[in-house]
Formats: C-alpha cells, structure tokens, sequence
C-alpha cells in the first residue's frame, strides 16, 4: 500500500473529523444545556446498547491530548464543531462564556500546533428547548441558529477563518423527522421537507452573518452527504425510481444551495404531502448564496429498484417513503456498517456536482472514512488494513476527479477518534485512533501510521 504517489495537487490539505456530541462527553458541565440527542439517546430502545454521548471519548478534558496526536499525524486542518447548547444553553439568549471559552482553548491549542481548524456550526445537537418548540419545523430555529453563528464568528472569528455552516442537512432533516432514525426521532412528511428547508435557510442566513461580521474574509460552506444514484436495470419502473432517489439523497439539497431552486421534481413529487407553504419569497435567494466551498461527505453510492411504498395513501406517508430501495449485489465488500465499499463512486460523484452545477465552487471532501470491527491484539496494536485500503482508494479517486477538472482541495478523514456513532452508539469504530472507552486511552491504529506517511510523502514530493 502507498507505493505508488498519489497524484493530488501541490496545496492540497489534509485533515481529520469528528462533532462535538459524538466526542466531548462533558453533557452536563459548564452550563451546557440538553440537545435533542441527549434526550434521544436516553431514550430507550433509540440506540445500540442503550449508549448515550454522556461520557464519549471526554474530549472535553482530553483535547490538549488529542490535539497532540493530531499535530503527530501532521494534518494541515482539523474540523471540529461546536456544540450549540454550550454556547446557548437555552438556544437562543446571552452566551455561556465557559462554554466559549472551551473552544478557545481548543482553536488556540490547534494554532499553537500550525493546525488550521475547520469550525462545523452545526452537526446534529440542536438544544431540547428548540425542539421543544418544534424545532427545524419552524421558520424560528433558522433564525436562532443564525443569531447563534453571530456570537461563536464574534467569539472565534479572529482565529477561525473556515466555517462550515451545517452538517448532512439530509441527516438532520430525513433521519430526524421522516424516518425516525436519528433524534429527535419523529416520522413525517410535510415536517421533514419543512425541516430540510430550514436548515438551508439557516445556512444562509450563517453565511451572512458571517461574511457581515467577519474582519477578514472567512471562507464559508456547508456540508453535504452526497450519493452518485443508479438505476439496477433500464426498466422504466427503475429508471424512475432512481430519480426519486437522486431528489431525496441529492438534489433537494444541491439544488437550493447550487442553484438556489427546489427542482420540478420536488413539485411533483411531493405534491400530496405539502403545498411548499414554508417557502417565502426570497428564501432560495439565502439558500443559494455564492459560497468559498462545497463540503462533501461521501461513503457509499445508491443503486436502486423500485419497490412498493411503505404506506398506500400519497398524502400520509413520510418523506423518505418513495417508492425505491437500495440494493447491494451479495458478492460486494461491505464495511462494518453495511455500507457497500466503492472508492470510484467518489469520483462518479464529483464529476455529477462539477457536470450539474456551473457554479460549484471548490469542494473539500469533509468526510469519508469507514467502519472497521478493529481489536486490539495482544502486542497492544490495533491493524486496520481495510481501512487503509479505503482510505487510499478514496484519495486516489480524489486524485482521479482533480484530473478530469473537478477542483477539489483537501481531505479530512472520518474520524480523528473511534466514538458515538449516533444510533450504532458505540458498536461501530470510524476512527485512526482506537479508543478502549474503560480507559479512554487512545491508541493509534496502522491507518493512523499510513496517513501520517501519506502526508508527509505528499509533503516532501511537492517540496521537491
Ligand atoms: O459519524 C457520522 C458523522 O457524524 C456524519 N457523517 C457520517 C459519519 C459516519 O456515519
């Protein structure tokens, strides 16, 4: 592995992810408040084992440690994110200043190591009192979260000059309020899409609060969880299931924030579930924003067929139900999550973005990692190959898109750290770095010695 170079431009940046809930623990400390995932995680029957973030990898008193490996592993950025009920416990109201002053030391300790961080504003802890009152439903969430991004730009913006508004807006909007999945867990139709909206109006009200207050120009995008979408076969039935498909995990997301536009399809579509009365004049203009960058988490493709709905009348069903399901040949490797392993898939879903939308701006591949059901061995190791393999195939099909003109300047692996992965809990391992959660010692896995060799490889070829 790793003999051949890989053909990645000169600048390009390397880096390492994870998200506040799923590392910090610390739920109850310095004023935070609860997120809709503390309630969902103890809620019973919500998650694998009945795992909550209360503990997680206690990022939150160990970070000086982890910011250590991360300047070992020699990554150029790390993206963190913030958690919302640490700064605003309540959602909206004065700022917590411990909380504030958590991620002060955080960036500070990151610069002191030359690691640019990479600040997600938003990655799925949305405060309980917000949810409460509806939560991403209604239109006053999009309008918290921006008042919210003004205070963490006034407190961090100084330092922090790469802002990533939201995370997996279809997670939060899907999973959260049509499939039930993730928190706050409820199963709807015209709520999700509601939800989907405001979250992306919510992005671009952040843009703009940031752009209004930032001292110097602070890049800023948001990050997308795309697919590259198939069809099994050319049957009509398939073909139109496929497009279903690509308006759920794609376009109802790159479309307003693209383009700045909800695709006929999205009429047509869901056209007994809601009347697109959330929509205001002007939204798709905020949502549409000209961004510095498009933030691309990518781990599987979809290839569909159709299949029967869930639910026989159009006008209670749940947004995700579409008619379509995914399939996944018996013959093909899988990770530890499921997830079908295809590194081209990365490269295929480049070239859509770059082919569909003119006005894409730069990408960042700001996830992409996989499941392993990693042991430590005897000797104290823990030897990841697939991982690596993964790993490598991915950035390789990076290298392949940045050839045939997609521009794409960085890579952050998920994740830094093994953790709470949200409804698996902690039965699944993402992480370079192991973490024995009894101890909460870290050890660092074969991949995290490859992607240190990766780097500084990468390094010395565009020194020379
Ligand atoms: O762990 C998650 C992350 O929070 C968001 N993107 C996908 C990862 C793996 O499921």
């Amino acid at each position: 592995m790793g003999e051949q170079r890989l053909n990645l431009p000169a600048d390009f940046e390397f880096g390492v992810a994870t998200a506040s809930y799923q590392i910090e623990g610390a739920v109850h400390e310095d004023g935070r408040g609860p997120s809709i995932w503390d309630t969902f995680s103890h809620t019973p029957g919500k998650v694998v084992h009945g795992d909550t973030g209360d503990v997680a990898c206690d990022h939150y008193h160990r970070y000086a440690e982890d910011v250590a490996l991360m300047a070992d592993l020699g990554v150029d950025s790390y993206r963190l994110s913030l958690a919302w009920p640490r700064i605003q416990p309540d959602g909206k109201g004065p700022a917590e200043p411990r909380g504030l002053a958590f991620y002060d030391r955080v960036v500070d300790a990151l610069l002191e190591h030359g690691i640019q961080p990479a600040v997600t504003l938003y990655h799925w802890d949305l405060p309980q009192p917000l949810e409460d009152a509806g939560g991403w439903r209604v239109r006053d969430t999009a309008e918290r979260f921006a008042d919210y991004v003004e205070i963490a730009q006034e407190a961090l913006g100084d330092r922090v000059t790469r802002w990533i508004t939201i995370n997996e807006p279809f997670c939060s909007s899907i999973l959260g309020y049509a499939t039930g999945r993730h928190a706050p867990g409820a199963r709807e139709g015209d709520g999700a899409l509601a939800a989907a909206h405001h979250l992306l109006l919510g992005h671009g009200l952040a843009v703009q609060r940031i752009r209004a207050a930032a001292a110097h120009r602070a890049q800023v995008g948001a990050t997308l969880n795309l697919q590259p979408v198939s069809a099994v076969s050319d049957r009509e039935q398939d073909r139109a299931a496929a497009d279903r498909a690509l308006l759920l995990s794609n376009l109802l997301f790159t479309d307003p924030v693209l383009a700045g536009r909800y695709p006929q399809l999205a009429r047509s579509t869901y056209a007994a579930l809601t009347d697109f009365g959330w929509l205001r004049d002007g939204d798709l203009e905020i949502t549409g924003l000209p961004l510095d960058f498009l933030g691309v988490n990518y781990y599987f493709p979809s290839r569909v067929r159709a299949a029967p709905y869930q639910v026989e009348d159009p006008a209670s069903r749940t947004a995700d139900d579409l008619g379509y399901e995914d399939v996944v040949d018996s013959d093909e490797e899988r990770t530890a999550m499921g997830w079908p392993v295809d590194a081209d898939g990365l490269r295929r879903l480049l070239r859509w973005l770059h082919d569909s939308y003119p006005q894409l701006p730069p990408v960042y591949i700001t996830e992409n990692g996989r499941a392993c059901d990693d042991v430590v061995a005897a000797n104290g190791h823990v030897h990841d190959p697939d991982r690596m393999r993964y790993l490598e195939n991915h950035l390789r099909a990076v290298a392949d898109a940045t050839a045939e003109g997609v521009d794409v300047r960085g890579y952050y692996c998920w994740s830094l750290l093994d953790n709470f992965e949200w409804a698996e809990g902690y039965a699944k391992r993402f992480g370079i770095v192991y973490v024995d959660y009894e101890t909460q010692q870290r050890i660092p896995k074969s991949s995290f010695e490859w992607y240190q060799r990766v780097i500084r490889d990468h390094r010395r070829a565009a020194a020379s």
